[in-house]
């Protein structure tokens, strides 16, 4: 063997132990690994944990041969499914919390976390995820693929590849700690009742049981009607009542923890007890008395809004604080962290600490709707960290949105929290790679909201890309993993949502999307035939003197929504957040900012900035190859690419059009736009790929 034959042979091995196998994403953040083997003493035997015990089994990382106790009985250090860990093992109140409490020692030993005397309580006892599917297979708002749970009328089976993908959601659902699903779009056919949809409903939430997760619908308002042929749907009315009642029981006949009910009423076009003269209170009441002795509940949404509302932030508050108190105790209302719609950014909604007699949740989009669908890398857990920690006022200083959901202020019998889910058949279930770290957020936060995103980031990352069995390069193998991979790529993450922001609505804009897609630019769409606040121009108010939103008490006055001290601060556009600027404040082109710049040259900048952001994320990434997986890294590199295209898009878009208005040039240090505003306009090269 020559020399050259030699050194071929050894870089193939070399290649063989250093590159990363391809990874296609689908065993999301619970990839498989070796495991040592441990002896487990578990007093039950119940579904939940002999899960549990499998897991235990199949993933652990500490001494080989340890011996591990699950014990379950009550301790007042519990609060529902919570768990303690020490060196002996796992303790829980329910076979759920032991379950959770093996799922964060499995993460701990994976992520080099600590396990030594662990308690830990869930915040919220309801952790839900929303599906918008629906019954024929699509989803909406869904960028991952078709329904993992429907497939039309004439598909009711349920197949061996059905109940295995059920099993594996429910298992990533549980190990995150969300113990809840609504399994069908709050846009609800009333299909779903019907009892052919109900056996589907009942073989879904027998295979979601044994991780712990109950089952919920959404259901339409006017199913009386559409499905059981009654003339009325009016909640007052006596065989309306007793049409719930007879359908809530063949429901719990079929599946008898089921969780109860999602509803979207008077909403969008969908039907609701207004259309009968009633309020939201009688619809919701209504269904909460069929529900009660079942211990069921009822979500009762409120993203609402008229057109005969001036300002769209403002109906919501409108519409639900003179009904505060009037809901039965099983009734939560579920309320949009924004007082909009999943914007990028917004201020948190008024509703959240201002209804103190009412149970009120958060409902957080898993799905990137509005943050770039599964094109663009957007980690979300910063939005999310903002909304909960912001401090609504409403009971003294600390008043947080979390603390006033998560029962810390208001003594609610139930507290909950929603998240549109972003899964979908695709094979690594939410299309972008790194969209699967907001899945994984959403139910780390759920679980516990003082959390940091970025430790939330770090474990994420590890569990998802970290390899053991590859030689990351030739010095201590850890540590060039960290500095190599680990710290740069939770970097772009912690940056990613700043940069959407940057990118396409800096400063407090919002809603500047292009028609209904609700992906690309759009702040020149205004036609007359469609309703004000459908269109661009109704949220940004752009004319020659200036731009923003005008919602001070010289406006809308919706700055009133929300308590002092904020409300006066927020009203005040010297004290106002310079990131909520023209959501709440309209200003001359030429106003005066912080860093000394003009508004136009501050929006400018912005913009100018989020692309930058994002060409730094191409780079940031290109430096991780030797650490990941050619099958991701090259996905992660594409997407990128187009993000990239994305925000010049955005940038040019948005800047070019703006400029007709505030008639000033773009700052000079600035890159020149690449695209003109009517190319933009006609071509979307936003759509080029599709
Ligand atoms: C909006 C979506 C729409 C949903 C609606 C909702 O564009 O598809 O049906 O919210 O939450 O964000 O009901």
């Amino acid at each position: 063997m020559n020399i050259k034959t030699i050194s071929g042979i050894f870089c193939i091995i070399l290649c063989m132990t250093t590159a990363a196998r391809a990874e296609n994403g689908h065993q999301l953040w619970l990839r498989k690994g070796k495991a040592n083997p441990v002896t487990i003493v578990c007093q039950g035997s119940s579904p939940i944990l002999k899960n549990a015990v499998k897991e235990l089994e199949a993933g652990w990382l500490g001494e080989p041969g340890s011996k591990l106790i699950l014990s379950v009985g009550r301790d007042k250090r519990l609060k529902g499914d919570g768990f303690m860990l020490d060196s002996r093992g796992i303790h829980a109140s329910t076979d759920k919390g032991i379950l959770y409490g093996v799922y964060d020692l499995l993460r701990r030993q994976k992520t080099g976390e600590s396990a030594k005397s662990v308690v830990s309580n869930p915040a919220y006892e309801y952790r839900l995820l929303n599906h918008w599917d629906n019954l024929d297979g699509s989803v909406e708002r869904g960028y991952a693929g078709r329904s993992i749970f429907w497939r039309g009328d004439k598909d009711l089976a349920v197949t061996q590849n059905d109940r295995v993908l059920w099993q594996e959601y429910a298992r990533a659902c549980a190990s995150v700690g969300i113990n809840a699903s609504v399994l069908n779009n709050v846009n609800a056919s009333p299909r779903i009742l019907d009892p052919e949809y109900l056996k589907r409903v009942k073989a879904i939430a027998d295979i979601l049981r044994p991780y712990g997760i109950k089952t919920f619908l959404s259901v339409n308002f006017s199913s009386p009607v559409r499905l059981g042929g009654l003339k009325t749907s009016d909640p007052l009315d006596k065989d309306v009542i007793r049409w719930w009642k007879v359908k809530t029981e063949e429901i719990y006949k079929l599946i008898p923890d089921f969780g109860g009910f999602l509803v979207k009423a008077n909403s969008e076009g969908q039907p609701g007890p207004q259309d009968f003269g009633r309020t939201h209170a009688d619809g919701a009441n209504m269904m909460a008395d069929v529900l009660k002795p079942y211990r069921g509940i009822v979500m009762w949404r409120a993203f609402v809004y008229s057109s005969q509302e001036k300002d769209r932030a403002r109906q919501a508050y409108n519409e639900f604080m003179p009904l505060d108190g009037a809901f039965r105790d099983n009734v939560i209302i579920q309320v949009k962290n924004g007082p909009i719609d999943f914007q990028p950014r917004e201020p948190f909604s008024p509703l959240f600490g201002a209804m103190k007699k009412t149970a009120v949740m958060p409902e957080l989009q898993i799905t990137q709707e509005y943050l770039g669908h599964s094109y663009q890398l957007a980690f979300l857990a910063p939005m999310w960290e903002e909304c909960l920690k912001s401090d609504t006022y409403q009971e003294g200083k600390g008043s947080t949105v979390a603390r006033c959901t998560d029962g810390s202020i208001f003594k609610y019998p139930y507290t909950a929290i929603a998240g549109v889910a972003n899964t979908g058949l695709d094979l690594n279930w939410c299309g972008h790679p790194f969209a699967q770290a907001n899945w994984y957020a959403f139910g780390r936060q759920a679980w516990d909201h003082t959390l940091t995103s970025e430790q939330i980031a770090d474990e994420w990352t590890k569990l998802t890309f970290y390899n053991p069995d590859v030689a990351y390069g030739k010095s201590e193998k850890h540590g060039d993993w960290e500095r190599g991979f680990l710290k740069p790529v939770k970097e772009m993450m912690l940056e990613s949502r700043e940069a959407v922001v940057n990118y396409s609505m800096p400063l407090g804009f919002h809603h500047i999307f292009s028609a209904d897609d609700h992906y690309g630019p759009g702040p020149w769409f205004g036609p007359k035939s469609v309703r004000p606040d459908w269109t661009s121009v109704y949220y940004h108010q752009a004319d020659t003197n200036g731009v923003g939103f005008n919602r001070t008490r010289s406006g809308s006055n919706a700055v009133s929504q929300y308590h002092e001290p904020l409300a006066s601060q927020l009203n005040d556009v010297q004290t106002c957040p310079e990131k909520y600027l023209l959501w709440f404040h309209h200003l001359p082109w030429d106003f005066k900012l912080k860093s000394g710049k003009t508004l136009w040259d501050e929006i400018c900048f912005h913009y100018d900035h989020g692309i930058q952001q994002v060409r730094g994320f191409q780079k940031t990434w290109d430096l991780t190859e030797p650490y990941v997986d050619k099958q991701r890294f090259l996905q992660v590199q594409n997407l990128l690419m187009r993000q990239t295209l994305d925000a010049q898009v955005w940038k040019d878009g948005c800047i070019l059009y703006f400029q007709q208005f505030s008639r000033r040039p773009v700052p000079y240090d600035l890159e020149r736009p690449v695209f003109g505003l009517e190319f933009i306009k006609k071509k979307r090269p936003i759509l080029i790929f599709e």
